[in-house]
């Protein structure tokens, strides 16, 4: 049932939810760092070998389709153990093949990843901003629910439940699950340029003037935040952001922050290394995280893009390639990853906190359902034992219970609840 709606309660809710966006994950941060160490190990770079982020997308089976990257999520869709891919784009088919919408990349194991079929129809993903994995019907398995329209088409969600092992990919449920009464059409005269105001026009213009317009403008660079990421660079304990801008008219500068430890972040956007050097000014969207090649250290995905309508409108170009990157380094990492069931709780162990190591070398990991916009990271956690062969872990569970246990280097541990 689809019924008209203008400029929804809904609508409010979710800007406001954007806007807040970017304050609480740095609360929480803030909020976690009380008994965690102080000055916490950045790489030093002063020796030959630089200590990066290398963007890989073309060698790893990610690379060549131009988009309009929405949201972006890991999950293990296939139960293999390691983390697969799916990819919102919110569709450029008004352009005509070959273009870009949703997929789900397979991961091999080794961070390598090629396109899955799973008989998605192209209908249940059309102008996609978002896609977040949950088990919502108890059977062991991600299922996929997929947000489409924002400001691009109409509304609508969908839940496609994991059928993988029944061979019949993802099916859609979204009427059968009751899902389908809230689908709504958008038609507000306001959506049409939402951000458009005084002070944007003028910085519009001024970035007409080129790179350095805004400056000479005495402007501020232009900074808007739209992508959000929120994970841990450098696998460190310390949680670090990235924000994309997301604006279809301009590139504007990537902004990765580093958490050094001791409530402080720096910007470490040169980390983050790609050949083509475009990453630094892109319009970014989602942003997950996870240990695709499970060698210890986190890695990162940031789905890229801006707007169709706006390109037909302006007879322009503001898809973009995505990024994943890896972390090149001389250093080894020492780990473990670790992943909840819960049983009392709800089976994802949403809300679960861990604790892992003792004294000042105790570090935390929080189970949640997204992070920042629209994305997910992967529900794998890594565990950074240090010098420990063994460490000690404390989960927190939603349901009030607590679970201790140790964990080895190398160590691959489901626990349940
Ligand atoms: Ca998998
Ligand atoms: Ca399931
Ligand atoms: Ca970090
Ligand atoms: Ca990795």
């Amino acid at each position: 049932m689809i019924s008209p709606s203008c400029f929804t309660p809904e609508r409010v809710t979710l800007f406001l939810m954007l806007s807040v966006g970017l304050i609480l994950p740095l609360a929480s941060v803030m909020a976690q760092t009380t008994d965690l160490p102080t000055g916490a190990a950045f790489p030093n770079n002063s020796g030959a070998f630089v200590d990066s982020y290398d963007q890989v997308a073309d060698t790893r089976g990610l690379d060549g389709v131009l988009g309009y990257g929405r949201g972006t999520a890991f999950a293990d869709i296939d139960s293999d153990g390691d983390d697969d891919l799916f990819v919102g784009d919110t569709d450029g088919r008004f352009f005509g093949a070959p273009y870009g919408m949703s997929m789900i990349y397979v991961n091999d194991g080794s961070g390598n990843f090629v396109p899955g079929e799973f008989n998605l129809d192209p209908a249940d993903f059309h102008a996609t901003w978002v896609g977040s994995f949950a088990d919502y019907d108890n059977d062991g398995d991600p299922d996929l629910m997929v947000g489409n329209g924002g400001y691009t088409a109409s509304s609508s969600l969908v839940l496609l439940e994991n059928r993988i092992n029944q061979n019949q990919g993802f099916v859609n449920v979204t009427r059968t699950a009751g899902l389908d009464s809230i689908n709504h059409v958008k038609l507000s005269p306001t959506d049409t340029n939402p951000m458009g105001n005084e002070g944007r026009l003028a910085r519009r213009q001024a970035r007409l003037n080129g790179p350095a317009g805004e400056e000479d403008a005495g402007i501020l660079p232009y900074e808007n935040t739209m992508g959000l990421g929120v994970g841990d660079f450098y696998d460190d304990g310390f949680p670090d952001i990235v924000i994309g801008t997301g604006e279809p008219e301009f590139v504007a500068a990537d902004i990765f922050l580093c958490n050094l430890g001791q409530r402080r972040f720096q910007r470490c956007t040169d980390k983050f290394i790609d050949p083509d050097s475009d990453h630094i000014m892109t319009r970014g969207h989602g942003a997950a995280f996870a240990d695709v090649n499970r060698d210890g250290f986190t890695d990162f995905y940031f789905n890229l893009g801006g707007h169709p309508n706006f390109d037909f409108a302006r007879k322009t170009e503001s898809r973009e390639t995505n990024k994943l990157f890896m972390r090149q380094t001389e250093a080894t990492a020492n780990a473990a990853w670790l992943t909840l069931s819960g049983t009392n709780s709800n089976p994802d162990a949403i809300g679960a906190r861990i604790r892992y190591g003792e004294g000042d070398l105790a570090r935390y990991h929080y189970v949640r359902s997204t992070q920042g916009f629209q994305s997910q990271n992967s529900m794998t956690l890594v565990i950074q034992l240090g010098d420990q062969e063994t460490v000690p872990v404390f989960i927190d569970w939603p349901s009030g219970t607590t679970t201790e246990l140790t964990i080895a280097t190398g160590e691959y541990r489901n626990v349940v609840e």
